[in-house]
């Protein structure tokens, strides 16, 4: 009798010829097409799967694997991880396991792109260009805030904020971060970082930079309170999570100049897009990129492959996944 291989469930075409290792060790469910899936639907690609290479895209909870009973193994192609309900897994004896170090430059250079094109409104000025509307050169058209000399601000301190801290002495800019915990002082000294509190984070920063990790006990800490304390003339970046960011309150800033510009790149109902922001011209906005170098994106789902293959107790880490998350 032939045994059955172990069956995963990829979520979403990823890279066909990284993905393909996973046919070593199992059978491998896959689609063809970028697929926008019903929390039922992913309960019921769950619901036959042993293990699954998910992203950001498939929210799971206890409701979507309430009927999985095969299910060992999760792995999220991505560093954040918060699509997945990890105390819930955790109970049913699912592994978790992200995607870290892999993106941290790639992302570091698109939070310096983003805080770039906001403050110099660089968008702005092509659309505006674009449009037919340079007519004649102008001394005083589309002025922008200037970075070098300038003080940075980074909201959450991991390995992504540290890397935007040190493309940041390039630019010669003093560099202020928050975070849970301080970090050691070597590790400010190379970085150039130094550690404040949140409310003079806001107060200090020209520009504002948000990195941390998303949970509800961070949900809107960029709201109508923490905007107001901000510069009037500040660029406030969010390669983070969009739930950090209270839009109401920051389309309120940005149209009434409280608020100099923004760059998001993350948006709480993305792919939807507060209307609000989208009719302003003072706001940056990408579609959750910033990860996206073609290398990086190959390497995330590389180490998703490996995390998922030891993860189900195969290849040459069995059991010892080399990225599982705790909740
Ligand atoms: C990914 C991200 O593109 O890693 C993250 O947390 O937000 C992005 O780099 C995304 O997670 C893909 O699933």
């Amino acid at each position: 009798m032939v045994e059955s291989r172990p069956r995963v469930w990829v979520s979403q075409p990823l890279f066909d010829d990284v993905v393909a290792r996973l046919g070593e060790y199992f059978e491998v469910v896959s689609t063809r097409d970028v697929t926008e899936y019903s929390p039922a639907q992913i309960a019921e690609a769950l619901s036959r799967a042993d293990g699954a290479l998910v992203t950001l895209n498939e929210r799971i909870g206890s409701d979507q694997i309430a009927g999985a009973p095969r299910l060992r193994a999760i792995a999220n192609v991505g560093v954040g991880y918060n699509n997945l309900d990890i105390p819930a897994l955790a109970r049913a004896g699912i592994v978790a396991t992200n995607t870290p170090e892999v993106l941290t430059e790639t992302t570091a250079d698109f939070g310096f792109a983003l805080m770039m094109a906001a403050a110099r409104r660089i968008t702005e000025a092509e659309r505006w260009l674009r449009e037919g509307q340079w007519r004649q050169w102008s001394f005083q058209a589309m002025l922008g805030a200037d970075l070098h000399g300038s003080t940075l601000g980074i909201l959450g301190m991991g390995r992504i904020g540290q890397g935007i801290a040190r493309r940041a002495s390039g630019f010669d800019m003093k560099v202020l971060y928050h975070n849970r915990s301080r970090l050691p002082e070597a590790v400010e000294q190379e970085t150039r970082a130094s550690y404040v509190g949140f409310d003079e984070l806001l107060a200090q920063a020209d520009h504002l930079v948000l990195v941390l990790p998303y949970s509800k006990d961070n949900h809107h800490v960029i709201d109508a309170r923490a905007l107001a304390k901000m510069k009037s003339t500040a660029t406030l970046v969010n390669i983070a999570r969009g739930g950090i960011v209270d839009e109401d309150a920051l389309a309120d800033a940005l149209a009434s100049g409280r608020l100099g510009a923004a760059g998001l790149d993350v948006f709480e109902g993305e792919p939807a897009i507060n209307p609000r922001l989208l009719a302003l011209a003072n706001v940056v906005l990408t579609p959750h990129i910033a990860s996206g170098s073609l290398a990086t994106r190959r390497a995330m789902v590389a180490l998703a492959v490996d995390n998922l293959i030891a993860a189900m107790g195969q290849g040459p880490d069995a059991g010892r996944p080399p990225n599982p998350v705790s909740a």
